[in-house]
């Protein structure tokens, strides 16, 4: 059976580009594959958090990840953190990956240009705790948006490395980057992807906004003053609202746009609004209903810990011999 990897890192609150460019797709490969779904808390200390607020967080998070209706038993689901052997083997390849390799990476210069006063080495080698992740899993695939593409290509060549001098031990990783949607823009500047940490919250949709903040958001959407409605480059606004529309329905991009054939933004905008109302009904619901049976979460990460405990550990017996570390009898 082929592996998926993936993961979002714990940090303020899932957003509609979370969801659109990762987790709609983890859902649609849940069925095929065995795949983990993880929380990946370590990454989020490469910034600083309140212990109180990071722990709700965390916890709301796999309470997102439910709500989006990932299956636990089909899925692995669980925190990053519960399985050291990600920071174990991390460090083995933080030693075959080369400071140029992660000084290149565009997400390590705009972080380290946002973050000013804390440039810290965790940052820095962020990419390796990412190729720890899914390497250790022997992942086949990494469903991903488009702004992970050059961390994934990082841990293919790392995983390429390590088997050149050590025999087939990692499996190199594909990434599985979803046609449309795959980055969704802040609806502030449609020129930037939709992120958790925008300063300007106008700008992302989160999946726990209630249903009047998402109409006012999106009716705030910027868009151009070409007032026709087209799917091209030229009115990044516009084609932004029409993947986003096109996405959560299912419909053809050009089923979309011709349905507005005639029409002005107004309605482009009401729909959106009402396509992502419609979308998080059920979410809401059951994050509700999780939340009130929190018993069941922590069996759902104890469970999938140990789950993902064990296949860690199978491959890094293997990581350790090939070595040539002592192991313990
Ligand atoms: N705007 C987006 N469009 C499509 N996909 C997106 N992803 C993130 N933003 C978009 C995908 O979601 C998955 C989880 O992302 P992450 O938790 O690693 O966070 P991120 O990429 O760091 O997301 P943010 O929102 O930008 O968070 P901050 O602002 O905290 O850095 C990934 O597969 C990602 O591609």
């Amino acid at each position: 059976e082929k592996i998926i990897f993936s993961g979002a890192q714990p940090t303020g609150s899932l957003t509609l580009g979370n969801y659109i460019g990762a987790i709609q797709n983890w859902k649609a490969l849940e069925k095929e594959y065995q795949c983990l779904y993880s929380i990946v808390d370590l990454h989020s200390l490469t910034v600083r958090q309140d212990p109180k607020e990071f722990n709700r967080v965390c916890l709301s998070f796999l309470v997102q990840y439910l709500a989006c209706g990932l299956d636990p038993v089909k899925n692995i689901l669980f925190f990053q953190s519960h399985v050291p052997q990600h920071t174990e083997l991390s460090w083995i390849l933080n030693c075959y990956t080369y400071m140029g390799e992660l000084g290149r990476m565009t997400q390590f210069k705009e972080k380290s240009d946002k973050h000013k006063d804390n440039i810290n080495s965790g940052l820095f080698t962020y990419p390796v705790l990412q190729a720890a992740d899914i390497l250790l899993y022997k992942t086949d695939v990494v469903p991903v948006g488009e702004d992970q593409k050059q961390h994934l290509e990082l841990t293919r060549d790392i995983a390429l490395r390590f088997n050149q001098v050590y025999g087939d031990t990692f499996t190199v990783p594909e990434h599985h980057i979803p046609k449309v949607g795959a980055k969704i823009m802040s609806l502030q500047d449609p020129t930037k992807k939709m992120s958790k940490s925008d300063e300007d919250s106008n700008g992302t949709i989160f999946l726990m906004d209630s249903e009047d903040v998402i109409v006012k958001k999106i009716k705030r959407a910027v868009t151009d003053n070409e007032g026709r409605i087209a799917y091209s480059d030229h009115q990044p606004g516009v084609k932004n609202l029409i993947t986003i529309i096109s996405t959560l329905s299912g419909k053809s991009i050009e089923a979309v746009v011709e349905s507005f054939e005639g029409k002005g933004y107004g309605a482009l905008k009401t729909e959106a609004a009402e396509v992502v109302n419609e979308t998080l009904k059920p979410f809401k619901t059951r994050y509700e209903d999780y939340t009130n049976n929190l018993d069941y979460v922590v069996s759902v990460y104890t469970k999938g810990a140990e789950r993902a405990s064990e296949m860690a550990e199978t491959t890094m017996r293997e990581v350790r011999e090939s070595l040539g570390l002592i192991t313990l009898k």
